[in-house]
């Protein structure tokens, strides 16, 4: 059975995630590709978002890291694998390398990854100092979330574990330098994909 190809874009607070899944949305129209954001993408996945980035309660660690898990394992099951399963692109803003970095890395939660995680084809991690990473956010106005409102520290730590990640599988990681302009990294992506999709037809 042909599987479709699993792109993920991950990076700290203001790397340009989300507007370089926008970009590759447009480039990929043709081919209609499905994308899905997390934490949310599904009711339970929204919910769960509510809870975790705007919600009033103290959350363990650990409590944390299960709660964005059960969201993701959901969008999986009802989403990301019958996608594959059909041949098609998925394209994920953020995905269980977050994990790995916010709740492994900087809080320090002991983290693995589940068999029934299929593993992107291609993760894009877009690298950029962490003040400059929160300055854009200010700038664009946004109001930062509960961990978006952890300390530059913490953002420090999150971006240390995701270099330590690249370096660790970096067949699956492509480094960006998120400094760049939106233009020039979209170049870099499509560059870094452009094999996959002539071999996907
Ligand atoms: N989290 C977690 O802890 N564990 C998990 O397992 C998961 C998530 C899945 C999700 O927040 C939070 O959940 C996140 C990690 C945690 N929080 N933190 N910290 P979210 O979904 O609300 O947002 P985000 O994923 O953190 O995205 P972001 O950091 O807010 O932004 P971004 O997607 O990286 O960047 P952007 O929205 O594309 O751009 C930000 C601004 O910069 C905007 O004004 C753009 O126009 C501008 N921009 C973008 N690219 C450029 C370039 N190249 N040059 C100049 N300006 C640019």
């Amino acid at each position: 059975m042909r599987r479709g190809l699993f792109i993920t874009f991950e990076g700290p607070e203001g790397s340009g995630k989300t507007t370089q899944v926008e970009l590759l949305g447009q480039a990929l129209a043709g081919r209609e590709p499905v994308m899905v954001r997390e934490p949310g993408g599904n009711e339970l996945g929204e919910r769960i978002r509510e809870i975790v980035l705007y919600g009033a309660m103290e959350l363990d660690p650990e409590a944390e890291m299960y709660l964005f898990m059960a969201g993701r394992r959901q969008l999986i099951a009802e989403v990301i694998a019958p996608a594959l399963a059909a041949g098609q692109i998925v394209v994920a803003d953020r995905y269980h390398d977050s994990t790995l970095a916010y709740q492994g890395g900087a809080r320090g939660v002991p983290t693995t990854w589940p068999s029934t995680f299929p593993r992107p084809d291609v993760t894009f991690l877009l690298s950029v100092p962490v003040e400059h990473g929160l300055e854009r956010l200010a700038r664009a106005g946004k109001k930062p979330d509960r961990v978006e409102g952890e300390s530059v520290e913490f953002h420090k730590r999150v971006a240390d574990a995701y270099e330590r990640l690249a370096a660790s599988e970096p067949r699956r990681f492509t480094r960006l330098d998120a400094t760049g302009s939106r233009e020039h990294i979209h170049m870099a992506v499509m560059e870094r994909l452009q094999p996959m999709l002539d071999a996907a037809g």
